[in-house]
């Protein structure tokens, strides 16, 4: 709920790459992971949808390109799931006072249903809230390219249909436009990244912020 003790404040941090389809996501968060990991922080990686065994099966469902339905629905698909992985993931995780990335969290469905979808944002914001039971990122990542930049990427790399990265062009404008806004509104949380430099250049602008980071909330404690 608004207002809640965000637990990471208590043990770990908690920090969230977000983005557009193609931006390098899932490519810097493991590349993030292992050399934090090497450096001797106790990291977790996971995602949304999916990270649990509930949000595998949601996330099936909400990316079937064979199965309709509606905006509404597709949204509850996606805040079961976030539900699930805060409860059994991220709480545990950061109550043990693991370093915590997630690839994609509350961020993508105000980007995604709220901005793209064009649903209420007001309304978006207050169901994240209940869903995460207040936890929010301590940290993210925006990863900021073209929408068309980002859609080839992934097409080069597969065929495969999917419900949502399959949506016309103007849908992944909106949602790109839609993380630029809330990187504006939450300038404090949100830092952007230009992800349409090669996937190297984008790493070491991340791994410096996130040490950055890390070297700042040490020195605060
Ligand atoms: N969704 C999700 C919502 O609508 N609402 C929500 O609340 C949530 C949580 C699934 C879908 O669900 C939607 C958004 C999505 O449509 P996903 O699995 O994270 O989410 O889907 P994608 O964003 O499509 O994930 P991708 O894996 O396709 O994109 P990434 O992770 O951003 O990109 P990545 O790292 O896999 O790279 C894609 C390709 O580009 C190359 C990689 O090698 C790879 O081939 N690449 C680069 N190439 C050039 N330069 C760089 N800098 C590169 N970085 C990576």
């Amino acid at each position: 709920m608004p207002g809640e003790r965000n637990v990471s404040a208590e043990g770990g941090a908690f920090i969230t790459v977000e983005g557009g389809e193609g931006a390098g996501k899932t490519t810097l968060v493991k590349s993030l992971a292992e050399c934090l990991a090497e450096s001797g922080q106790r990291v977790r990686l996971t995602f949304e949808p999916g990270g649990t065994a509930l949000g595998a099966r949601l996330r099936s469902l909400v990316l079937d390109p064979e199965l309709e339905m509606g905006d509404w629905d597709e949204t509850w698909l996606f805040l079961a799931a976030r539900a699930s992985h805060v409860e059994e993931v991220l709480k545990p995780a950061l109550a043990s006072g693991e370093l915590v990335f997630s690839d994609r969290y509350s961020d993508s469905t105000l980007a995604y249903q709220g901005y793209g979808r064009g649903l209420d944002i007001d309304r978006l914001r207050s169901l994240n809230a209940e869903a995460t039971r207040g936890l929010t990122p301590d940290l993210t990542l925006l990863l900021d390219v073209q929408a068309e930049v980002g859609l080839a990427r992934t097409r080069r790399r597969s065929s495969d249909a999917d419900r949502i990265g399959d949506a016309d062009l103007a849908f992944h404008q909106r949602v790109n436009a839609g993380f630029r806004a809330l990187a504006a509104e939450d300038g404090g949380r949100i830092v952007v990244i230009d992800a349409s430099r090669d996937a190297s250049t984008v790493f070491v602008d991340a791994f410096r912020i996130v040490n950055d980071w890390l070297d700042a909330r040490a020195g605060d404690s």
